[in-house]
């Protein structure tokens, strides 16, 4: 029998990717959509991977509990997957309520419909290590305490109990993946991986001639989509469900970051970058390092792709994406 997935944020980087992953293994892939005023439904991520007419997409809203249920009665997926959320951390602090409808209160909408409809199907929630903001332990795992930095955090926190209580109170297969930063070519472009490569790109065509950041001492753990879209899946394939850091086990600051971009078109990040304090944010999140130790042992997960070859991928991807941009402004 064919399984069926239902991902919602299908059209963000993660449901993107974890699509394609899915479509490999011959799974039926179900999406769910909010309405646009100025997108067509078949997202450009789903086609820059080739794969937009290989899922089912549905009209819903993480904020709408009504159309949830619907969707969980018709499509009975096996498997459900919440990626939506509203998920850029500046956002949060101007949009706070907002973040805490989508971001926390959305988790509960999306397994109250699987109690009430499909109780047997396996749930992921994408929690995240936003939780741990202000750091307890230098290497944070499963059983570090948490204390969210930001409105997105305190949602996520949120989003990550809840999946945790309905597993204690009802018995659901409901597992959250504690996922560190993950990015790729698809990434926003408001992420700071992917605002530095796609301006270092620019630059060296001639389209920008700077790259104003703001706290480039901030250290993370960043690790690539694809590797971390096989961790949600492979929670949900374990009898039982449970919690799993995923991370790299490896922490670099944003200046590093920067500096491998830029080396990578043969510029100096010196001569380009500038400061600038718009960027920085009410209550940072100075660093994360995540321990995937238990990721590891329990179902078998190791990241495969480095940070330096992240970054060179997202470089000729966003050089590939301005040299078109030059061509079409050179016409
Ligand atoms: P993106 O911001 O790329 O995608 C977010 C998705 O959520 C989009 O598809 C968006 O749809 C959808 N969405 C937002 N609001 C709603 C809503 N009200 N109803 C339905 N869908 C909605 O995020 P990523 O792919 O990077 O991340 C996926 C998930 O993982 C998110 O929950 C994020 O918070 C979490 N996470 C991400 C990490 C990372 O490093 N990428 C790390 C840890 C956690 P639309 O296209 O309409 O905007
Ligand atoms: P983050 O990712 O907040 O960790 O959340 P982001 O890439 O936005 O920031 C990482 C760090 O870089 C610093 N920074 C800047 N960030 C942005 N966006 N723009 C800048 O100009 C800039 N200059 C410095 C930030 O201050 C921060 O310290 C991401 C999201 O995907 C969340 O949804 C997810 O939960 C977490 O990762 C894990």
């Amino acid at each position: 029998m064919t399984r069926r997935a239902l991902i919602t944020g299908i059209t963000g980087q993660d449901g993107a990717y974890l699509s394609q992953f899915l479509i490999e293994k011959d799974y039926e892939v179900f999406g769910v959509v909010r309405r646009s005023s100025h997108r067509s439904v078949d997202d450009h991520r789903l086609r820059w991977l080739g794969i937009a007419d290989k899922v089912n997409l549905v009209d819903g809203n993480l904020a709408d509990v009504s159309s949830l249920i619907r969707i969980m009665q018709d499509v009975q997926p096996d498997e459900v997957y919440n990626l939506a959320a509203q998920s850029f951390v500046p956002t949060s602090w101007q949009q706070p309520l907002l973040t805490a409808n989508i971001t926390a209160v959305g988790v509960t909408n999306i397994l109250e419909a699987i109690r009430i409809i499909k109780p047997d199907a396996h749930f992921y929630q994408a929690s995240s290590s936003e939780i741990y903001g202000l750091i307890q332990e230098p290497m944070q795992s499963e059983t570090t305490p948490f204390y969210p930095r930001s409105p997105y955090a305190v949602s996520k926190l949120y989003g990550h109990w809840i999946t945790v209580n309905y597993r204690e109170s009802f018995g659901l297969h409901a597992s959250s993946g504690i996922l560190f930063n993950h990015e790729s070519p698809l990434r926003g472009a408001e992420f700071v991986t992917r605002k530095v490569t796609k301006t270092v790109a620019e630059i060296k065509v001639g389209l920008a001639t700077e790259l104003r950041l703001g706290n480039i001492d901030a250290q993370r753990d960043w690790g690539h989509a694809r590797d971390y879209v096989r961790a949600m899946w492979m929670m949900l394939q374990q009898d039982k469900a449970d919690d799993y850091v995923i991370a790299t086990g490896v922490t670099t600051t944003v200046r590093d970051m920067c500096r491998i971009a830029f080396a990578h078109v043969g510029l100096k990040m010196e001569d380009y970058l500038i400061i600038d304090p718009a960027f920085y944010r009410p209550a940072e999140v100075d660093v994360l390092l995540g321990n995937p130790a238990k990721a590891k042992e329990k179902i078998g997960w190791e990241p495969q792709i480095s940070l330096e070859n992240i970054i060179s991928e997202m470089v000729e991807a966003d050089l590939q994406r301005a040299e078109i941009c030059k061509r079409s402004l050179d016409r």
